[in-house]
């Protein structure tokens, strides 16, 4: 029994204003005696919370009504940023919400200022982890997510003489006003322990240590609907019984607590360090973790609605879909074999029939570092049972191919799950996803296909419509309607309706107007306060001093070698040595230029760590030598993450994509800026080439096409499947990752500044400019998250809209 609880909300300026008083009054969270910018932020925060659990009390109740099948989507990360603008913007009140602070002596931006983000997670797959939620509440569909609740979440970057510096960041030091927490929602989660025989012969695992994995719900609304979802957390918590009180009272108190604090280590932070076997029991425990406690919440929500009549294990498929992130949560698979076969009687095939019906695996990357990996030693003492369950599905499979496919035999030592090499015998968690999901995607047409035709390759034969394509997309709401309320006004105002907001392709409207003049003037001087913003928040946290005026370029993403941020500052330092070389009348004919820099290097990562120094370091003489420094400044923005991206691609001209081809996955950033009229510069790899398409090839700055481009000619295997990949690897002069040139920094360099030239040719003339930049805007609707969200639904998850009355 679900009670109804809808009471009626403020809708006027002056009954907000009380509401978010009595908040200040009432909260215990801070002294009622003062109401300063952060005291205002909390009390708005919980006015505009009681709104969102509301809905989202309705929309839980309306679910738990119709009874669709629902998608899980379980991801170790969620980079969400603030809450606050986002959730005013959904609801469409930021106007109520604007006046009701400003009769409390407040302003709205200001107040948002006061949040903390929310960043549980690294980049780029937790960021699309976060559009996806906002795009499926948007679109009504009866969709999750689940996660951890992460202490500390990504760290905070400072820079000091040495270079890149990592601060924990405690988001949750004040408390967050965005989650809520569900004592009543506790699942135990084991670890360790020994797999039982019973004489019947089923198997139960026992023993070893148990943990509670505790809910924490935090609501997410859709855009201009009632229908808000939830994002579970899931935080990690030793029961009372594990205090021994005997121990405290004779004075051992570290040991008394030792099982509580042994608890807290699993969401103490976001993907520890894994280096050390220690390192690696945690990451493993954490992933373990999710896995395990969202999917008994999943089988206790699917019997919860039997209620109409008596339900069969073998419709399960049809009411749940669960969604793995990458492959961290794998272990959702020999999970819900185990609850079927063990805790709910079933036997192996009606459980195998179940678990590959629900279960579907997006893959992020084909770097082979990032290919996760697992000791079968390790796993054997973790997780016994699920241990036993993998070893079993690899022999079935094992059995398959000799028996229906004898022409892969040869291939088995690959596309095994079990990797029985005995120097070190290892689980591959892909290989696992790949035999059991029903379906595997990438998430850019390139991606796709490269899996299809190199990772995946082997097993296409065998399963040739499990591979699909979807390709990424982002928020538009995060992304243009709230990060850059100028250019979205005039889009509004040109467009003659706000529609674009949630239906992306109306922005080809846009393209009858890239001549106007008159919209061209309304779009520059958009851009132009934009860039003003961002120059105020430039000079606030840095201290230099940049020009409007110039050319704003700016590569802002995780620090990777593969991504290049190297080859972006080579070119900034031979800009500089030309400039220096150049007579004062010569330097005033070139194009003045900021180049920003911005992103977070992985602390163990020390290339990347001398890739920020090396920045800094240039910055450092550059913006101070008085010669050149109004034609040039370089900056690296300081601990990048989704707030300051609200800042910086709103204000951006042209910003840098340029991966080695073949290995940026998709990418979503260049789909921000390219939203946000932002000119690429970029190689063809990941989303980039649907991008180019899509805003027409001669709107891209493309560089080092050709040689990419032949080579993937081979590989796709118009001349024939002979294995070309070692040969084309020497014509590399190197052949295994880690030496050489691996990255082709060199090889590309000359065509990346050609195409740097063209981008300086390209900004003197003014209205050429602006129009490529309303045509990059213009041809932005197909990236979209509502797009890919809507993909996901119809093509794999199978799922429809469900819209709260
Ligand atoms: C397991 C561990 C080593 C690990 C590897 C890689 C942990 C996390 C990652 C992050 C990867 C998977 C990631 O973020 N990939 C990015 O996913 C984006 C969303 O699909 C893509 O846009 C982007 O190209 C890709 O690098």
């Amino acid at each position: 029994k679900v009670p109804a609880v809808a009471q009626p909300l403020a809708e006027e300026p002056a009954a907000i204003a009380s509401n978010i008083n009595y908040h200040a009054q009432f909260s215990p969270h801070f002294s009622p005696f003062k109401f300063e910018p952060e005291q205002a932020y909390y009390a708005t925060a919980e006015s505009v919370r009681d709104r969102l659990v509301q809905q989202w009390n309705e929309t839980y109740v309306h679910f738990h009504k119709v009874d669709p099948k629902q998608t899980y989507y379980l991801s170790m990360e969620y980079l969400q940023g603030r809450a606050l603008t986002n959730a005013i913007g959904n609801l469409k009140i930021q106007d109520a919400y604007g006046d009701a602070l400003q009769k409390l002596g407040h302003k709205l931006e200001e107040i948002t200022e006061e949040e903390k983000d929310a960043a549980l997670g690294n980049g780029g797959l937790g960021r699309l982890a976060s559009c996806f939620l906002d795009s499926m509440a948007t679109l009504n569909l009866p969709a999750w997510g689940y996660g951890l609740r992460y202490k500390y979440g990504l760290f905070k970057q400072r820079f000091t003489k040495e270079g890149q510096e990592e601060i924990a960041e405690d988001w949750l030091e004040k408390f967050s006003p965005w989650e809520i927490v569900r004592h009543d929602i506790v699942y135990p989660v084991r670890f360790f322990g020994h797999v039982e025989v019973n004489p019947n012969e089923s198997r139960k695992w026992v023993g070893g240590d148990v943990v509670q994995a505790l809910a924490y719900d935090v609501p997410i609304p859709g855009y201009n609907t009632k229908n808000t979802i939830s994002l579970r957390l899931w935080e990690a918590k030793a029961c009372a019984e594990d205090f021994n009180l005997f121990q405290f009272n004779d004075g051992q108190y570290e040991s008394a607590a030792q099982l509580h604090s042994r608890a807290q280590q699993i969401c103490a932070v976001l993907y520890p360090g894994d280096a050390t076997e220690n390192g690696k029991l945690l990451r493993l425990k954490q992933q373990f973790f999710l896995c395990s406690a969202s999917l008994q919440d999943i089988i206790f929500r699917f019997k919860e609605r039997v209620g109409k009549g008596s339900r069969q294990w073998s419709e399960f498929p049809s009411k749940v879909a669960v969604q793995l992130n990458d492959t961290h949560p794998t272990l959702a698979i020999p999970e819900l074999m185990r609850l079927l076969m063990d805790d709910e009687g079933l036997g192996w095939d009606e459980a195998w029939d179940v678990t590959t019906r629900t279960i579907a695996y997006t893959n992020h990357t084909v770097l082979p570092e990032a290919l996760e990996k697992w000791s079968q030693a390790l796993m054997w003492k973790l997780l016994p049972r699920h241990m036993e369950i993998i070893a079993e599905i690899d022999k079935r499979f094992v059995a398959m191919i000799q028996k229906t496919q004898t022409d892969l035999e040869s291939k088995l030592p690959s596309m095994r799950i079990l990797d029985d090499n005995p120097q070190k015998p290892v689980v591959r968690m892909a290989n696992l996803c790949v035999v059991s999901a029903h379906t595997v995607n990438g998430v850019a047409q390139l991606h796709s296909d490269i899996l299809k035709s190199e990772l995946f390759a082997d097993y296409v034969s065998i399963w040739p419509t499990k591979f699909q394509n979807k390709t990424n997309g982002i928020t538009p709401r995060r992304w243009l309607r709230f990060c850059s309320p100028e250019l979205s006004n005039i889009i509004t105002k040109w467009l003659k309706s706000e529609q674009w907001v949630t239906n992306l392709d109306l922005l080809a409207g846009l393209r009858k107007f890239a001549d106007n003049a008159g919209f061209q003037a309304e779009w520059a001087s958009a851009k132009m306060a934009n860039k003003h913003r961002l120059a105020q928040y430039i000079e606030r946290v840095t201290g230099v001093d940049i020009d409007p005026n110039s050319l704003f370029d700016i590569q802002v993403k995780r620090i990777h070698e593969y991504k290049r941020q190297l080859l972006n500052i080579l070119g900034a330092i031979y800009r500089y040595k030309k400039l220096k070389e150049m007579s004062p009348e010569e330097r005033k004919n070139t194009t003045s230029r900021t180049i920003m820099f911005g992103g977070k290097a992985f602390a163990t990562y020390t290339n990347a760590k001398r890739i920020v120094k090396l920045v800094n370091d240039v910055g450092a003489v550059v913006n101070s030598d008085p010669e050149v420094n109004s034609y040039l400044k370089v900056v690296f923005v300081p601990n990048y993450n989704v707030s300051v991206a609200e800042i910086l691609i709103p204000g951006s001209e042209l910003s840098q994509h340029i991966s080695t081809a073949g290995m940026e996955a998709s990418g979503t950033s260049n789909m921000k800026f390219a939203l946000n009229g932002c000119l690429i510069i970029g190689t063809l790899d990941g989303a980039n080439v649907e991008i180019r398409e899509e805003i027409q090839e001669e709107n891209f700055f493309l560089f080092d096409p050709r040689f990419e481009e032949a080579k993937q000619f081979i590989r796709s295997g118009v001349f024939g499947s002979y294995d070309y990949n070692p040969l084309l690897e020497s014509l590399e002069g190197n052949s295994g990752y880690g030496r050489g040139d691996y990255f082709l920094v060199g090889q590309d360099f000359p065509s990346y500044m050609d195409a740097q030239a063209k981008v300086d040719e390209a900004y003197k003339d003014r209205k050429r400019w602006l129009k490529m930049s309303i045509l990059s805007t213009a041809g932005s609707g197909k990236f979209s998250s509502d797009r890919t969200i809507a993909q996901y639904a119809k093509e794999i998850w199978r799922i429809g809209e469900c819209r709260v009355p």
